[in-house]
């Protein structure tokens, strides 16, 4: 026969219970029981997807000129994601911003170990001087800081310059690797030729061998919208990618890899006409519409686009593009973290198979 047991009342394991929790949380420790809700079977960013319409941008924009100088910081505007609390991150490792310089100004000279990419919108001649050298802007230009390279900005011209910058600064936040100097003056001197790094390594399949350095960054600054044209222009009658369309990834002209480590840039061609198919992978992405009107459905709501409009891509978010206009092609720029992703064997990809590859759309998108 068993021994009789000793019965606990239940009210006091349960006191037990929680004056142990409250120990262990007292001390700095907590039970993996109770964390257990975020080992989430797939991602659940806390970034939402976002558009930021031109018509917004513009007007602050417009403002932007007089209501603030260009004193040590750059005048540029930073797009905060609203689901990020306030984190300076418009996707959990990506900022966009748009930046704004007037004739005659000049942005201080200065380095950081975040890397950045501008993408130019608006204004012809002003430019970027990335380590001596004067890289000059034309719309749709991309043009390169890598992470560590001294960079004033410049407008000698008549007219205002606006450009979108895109840099990883959440990335290197959460890896507490921030580094920033300003230099000694306000401007850095030249020693190399304007555009210098384009006319030793903007020759597409052509290297010059006698360079032996191979930067991590690409030591191609400028890729020219002239070129980036004839490129999408000479793919036009090609399918494509069944999820983007005729999309192009600006390539590190010596690895064949991303422009940067940390970031990839792309830009895609929508043809008149033309819808994708959703799928859904891990790295988060900014779009920017270059030109043309469409959408994009993520995650079932549809954001409709038009020239200069700005869009956050979460990671894992079903998305599909669409060229909604009959005549014009329509064209997105982008920047994405796939590099760091991929570098770390973190790349998810899955496309949707219901519903012919399309979602249904619950939702319109709207800012106000
Ligand atoms: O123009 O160098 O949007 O350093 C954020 C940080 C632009 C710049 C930004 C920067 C810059
Ligand atoms: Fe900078």
């Amino acid at each position: 026969m068993a021994k009789p047991q000793k019965e606990v009342p239940m009210a006091s394991v349960e006191q037990m219970r929680a004056a142990f929790h409250e120990r262990m949380h007292a001390n700095h420790m907590y039970g993996l029981w109770e964390l257990a809700s975020q080992m989430t079977p797939h991602p659940q960013p806390k970034m939402i997807p976002y558009m930021w319409p031109w018509s917004k941008l513009k007007s602050i924009v417009d403002e932007s000129g007089s209501a603030v100088p260009v004193g040590e910081e750059r005048r540029a505007l930073q797009l905060f994601n609203p689901g990020l609390d306030g984190r300076w991150a418009t996707t959990n490792n990506l900022i966009a911003a748009v930046q704004v310089l007037l004739p005659g100004e000049v942005a201080r000279a200065h380095r950081h170990s975040p890397t950045a990419i501008r993408f130019i919108i608006e204004g012809s001649g002003a430019y970027t001087a990335v380590d001596g050298e004067r890289v000059y802007m034309e719309p749709g230009d991309l043009i390169l800081t890598p992470s560590w390279a001294w960079h004033d900005h410049g407008n000698e011209t008549k007219e205002r310059v606006v450009w979108i910058d895109g840099l990883d600064i959440p990335l290197i936040q959460s890896l507490e690797a921030m580094f920033f100097q300003f230099y000694s003056a306000q401007q850095v001197p030249a020693t190399r030729p304007a555009n210098a790094s384009k006319r030793l390594h903007g020759h597409a399949h052509l290297s010059p061998t006698w360079v032996k350095e191979k930067p991590q960054s690409s030591p191609l600054l400028l890729y020219s919208w002239d070129r980036t044209w004839e490129a999408l222009s000479a793919l036009r009658e090609h399918e494509g990618s069944a999820f983007d369309g005729i999309a192009l990834e600006y390539r590190h002209p010596q690895t064949g890899g991303p422009v940067m480590p940390t970031m990839a840039c792309w830009v895609q061609m929508l043809r008149p006409g033309e819808g994708t198919k959703a799928h859904r992978h891990t790295g988060s992405a900014v779009y920017h519409v270059v030109q043309g009107e469409g959408a994009t459905i993520i995650d079932g709501r549809r954001f409709v686009w038009s020239k200069g409009d700005i869009i956050a891509l979460p990671p894992w978010a079903l998305h599909e593009h669409a060229n909604t206009s009959g005549k014009e092609d329509a064209v997105l720029f982008s920047i994405q973290d796939t590099p760091v992703i991929q570098a770390l064997g973190l790349y998810y990809e899955e496309s949707l198979s219901e519903n012919g590859g399309h979602q249904k759309v619950t939702s319109n998108f709207s800012s106000d």
